[in-house]
């Protein structure tokens, strides 16, 4: 594949940003050889600065479920710049947004926007422990809710992508209050909270942890986190940043009839712009400024055209239909895939829900990071790299999970599968 301009705009970018990237995952360190450039991007499709079309199935990580350049966003997006790019001042748009929000997730009462999803994690963290009066989080081995100081330990996504879960420059003192649990582990998690009595002031969790490649949580798992907390006065937080608007309507906790006490959101809710949110129950929420003691701001939150991008995006999901459609694209890309490492005599472990898919390159099941950790990396880089010369763009990092848009048609699928079985036979 022809990447002559891409090469070029890396070197000329390594002179400037750090790694030649604005986010470490993009680096293609994982796998080998230089990230390419985007010109632009439609659909399910992506073409490189060198007019090389590949079939997108990481959508920037998550927003584009309906895929790139979707109308009804860009022109959503267009009118709101016409009216002016930012106020800092309130919106119609925010009250909008906030309203959809509430309707479609009945654990959240209140919400609040911020510009990432790092920083909603970060601020329903700091509202756990003002609303509880307590210090200590756990958090799950494998589990990324942004480069959260305190949230930096034994972290996934380019954090173990890169082999260092916790980070330098974050202080010891920085992350002595989040306690590190096995996923899909209850002991564990019983065993903690007996450690430490009345001192936890929650549980942030992805539901269905994406960042490390995916895996589910185990049959009755998060309502084990729900009653668990509920008993020791704790918080339970969803981490719905991937999982939020995509699993279902009402995100991973409608799909696994979950009332967590707080949510993080992001990716989805803000149709490619920069958008996170979190929110939960009311007597929570109303801890934060200007009505109560926990301190959270942001100048761009809420920002008008980000809250176009998003509520377009929203808008086009407010019927099961999408969502029919992408489990129905997500079960075509399993068999096919399974399929192709059956015929190739490949051991893959392949972890899909809903439109959320990782094929691990193990024979063994994959229910945790420690179990991600087994599946044969320089394999995946083979394939990473020969589906990327088929045109088919994937995860550039067996920890990361990949994901599917309503714009990918059966013949997308049907050329990603016939690809993997060509590729995998050479692996
Ligand atoms: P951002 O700050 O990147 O918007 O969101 C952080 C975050 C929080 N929680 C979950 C569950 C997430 O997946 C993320 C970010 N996801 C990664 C992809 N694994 C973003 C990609 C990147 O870091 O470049």
């Amino acid at each position: 594949m022809n990447r002559v301009e891409s090469e070029k705009l890396f070197a000329e970018a390594l002179k400037y940003i750090p790694g030649g990237v604005n986010s470490p995952v993009r680096a293609f360190r994982a796998v080998g050889g230089n990230p390419f450039f985007v010109n632009r991007a439609s659909g399910s499709k992506l073409w490189d600065v060198d007019g090389n079309e590949l079939i997108d199935y990481v959508l920037t990580w998550g927003p584009a479920i309906l895929g790139h350049a979707h109308p009804k966003i860009i022109a959503a997006v267009k009118a709101a710049a016409d009216r002016g790019t930012s106020f800092g001042i309130p919106n119609p748009l925010e009250v909008t947004m906030a309203r959809l929000i509430c309707e479609r997730v009945p654990s959240v009462k209140k919400v609040r926007m911020t510009s990432s999803g790092t920083e909603a994690c970060m601020s329903a963290i700091r509202l756990a422990r003002g609303f509880t009066g307590r210090d200590n989080i756990i958090k799950f081995d494998g589990c990324y809710h942004g480069h959260v100081d305190s949230l930096l330990v034994r972290a996934g996504s380019g954090a173990l992508t890169f082999g260092h879960p916790d980070s330098a420059g974050v202080p010891a003192s920085f992350t002595r209050h989040t306690l590190v649990l096995p996923f899909n582990d209850a002991e564990a998690v019983k065993a903690c909270f007996a450690a430490n009595p009345n001192t936890i002031a929650g549980i942030i969790v992805e539901p269905v942890p994406g960042n490390a490649g995916l895996y589910l949580p185990q049959p009755g798992y998060l309502e084990f986190l729900s009653e668990i907390t509920r008993a020791n006065g704790a918080l339970l937080i969803l981490d719905e940043v991937m999982t939020g608007f995509r699993l279902a309507r009402g995100g991973a906790q409608e799909r696994f009839g979950i009332t967590p006490d707080l949510s993080c959101f992001g990716k989805v809710i803000g149709g490619g712009l920069p958008v996170g949110a979190f929110g939960g129950r009311a007597e929570i929420m109303d801890c934060l400024a200007p009505l109560g003691p926990v301190y959270q701001a942001g100048t761009l939150s809420g920002n008008p055209i980000a809250m176009a991008a998003g509520l377009a995006n929203l808008e086009a999901l407010g019927t099961d239909a999408p969502y029919q459609l992408l489990e129905e694209r997500g079960a075509q890309l399993e068999a096919g895939l399974k399929a192709a490492a059956k015929s190739a005599g490949v051991p893959v472990t392949l972890n899909r829900c809903g439109s959320m898919f990782c094929a691990y390159f193990t024979g063994a099941p994959v229910h945790n990071v420690s179990d991600a950790m087994r599946s044969d990396r320089d394999r995946f880089k083979r394939f990473f790299q020969g589906m990327l010369e088929e045109g088919i763009y994937l995860a550039p990092s067996q920890f990361e999970s990949g994901f599917i848009s309503t714009a990918h048609t059966a013949g997308d699928i049907e050329r990603t599968v016939a690809a993997a079985a060509k590729v995998m036979r050479g692996l």
